[in-house]
């Protein structure tokens, strides 16, 4: 018997994810694999990345997060000027640059688009958005299921599991197989439930081929003690950060983004930072 635990999507929230790391050693968790955005946004990237290295995951993915440290490596983010969100991008990646080192930050980008894993004779396929592109909606939750089996199109796996809607899924594919999210360990977002001060991640019981359990467990963590590192930290987009953390509902849109960007001209500073890398 093996215990899966599914992490994705702390965005350098690390009391989220300690409390999750705490919680899974406590179910007896005997592997894990990480999904993508595990730091950006939230002050603590290096801790988050540091804690998760050392439980040594079967699989870690990239995001589009750790995407954006790519494109700013090989310096091919162009023309954001006019994009609140790329700019944004540029912001938080330099403040992550800085925490991380340069080490740490080219290693994150360089993490793969896919994993599959196998226990128990169950195989695994791991991806943050899609297989092919690790941003974008074209996985969310209440889209058609056209699109979920095109997901599980070119793999035989026995269930896909991915992140970054930060929204929890269970879903099957036409042809029978499963697909899951297990949420969000950071920012997790609901638009109904009250998730805030709460930390999601996947918990998966195999045993010789049987899906023995899958589930979601949402851990309370300190929320108040998150906001102030992040307060002592001074991170970029506090407000924004702050806002959904307290309430579960997504802030980082582009008109909130673009009043922040103008609030504290973010776009002169992106212009700026986007040179030193
Ligand atoms: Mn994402």
């Amino acid at each position: 018997m093996r215990k899966l635990a599914v992490i994705g999507d702390s965005h350098g929230n690390y009391e989220a994810l300690k409390a999750v790391l705490e919680d899974a050693d406590k179910q007896n968790v005997t592997d894990y694999v990480v999904l993508g955005d595990i730091t950006n946004r939230g002050p603590e990237p290096a801790e988050c990345v540091t804690a998760l290295q050392k439980v040594d995951p079967l699989a870690w993915i990239i995001g589009n997060h750790e995407n954006v440290y790519r494109n700013l490596l090989t310096h091919t983010f162009t023309n954001f000027a006019e994009n609140p969100k790329a700019v944004m991008a540029i912001i938080t990646s330099t403040y992550d640059y800085q925490h991380l080192g340069e080490a740490q930050f080219e290693w994150l980008s360089k993490r793969p688009l896919t994993a599959e894993v196998e226990l128990e004779k169950i195989k695994f396929y791991l991806f943050h958005s899609t297989p092919n592109k690790c941003r974008g909606h074209f996985s969310f939750p209440t889209n058609t299921q056209e699109n979920f089996d095109e997901l599980m199109a070119h793999t035989d796996a026995d269930m896909g599991i991915y992140g970054h809607t930060h929204r929890y899924l269970m879903r099957m594919t036409s042809d029978g197989r499963y697909i899951f999210n297990p949420g969000s360990v950071g920012m997790p977002v609901s638009d109904r439930l009250l998730i805030s001060g709460q930390a999601s991640y996947g918990l998966i019981t195999v045993d010789n081929q049987r899906l023995i359990s899958w589930e979601q467990r949402n851990v309370p963590y300190d929320l108040e003690q998150e906001l102030k590192t992040a307060r002592e930290r001074q991170i970029p987009y506090y407000d924004l950060y702050e806002e959904l953390l307290r309430t579960g509902k997504f802030t980082f849109n582009p008109e909130k983004v673009q009043a922040e960007n103008q609030k504290r001209n973010y776009v002169k500073q992106a212009l700026e930072d986007v040179e030193k890398f």
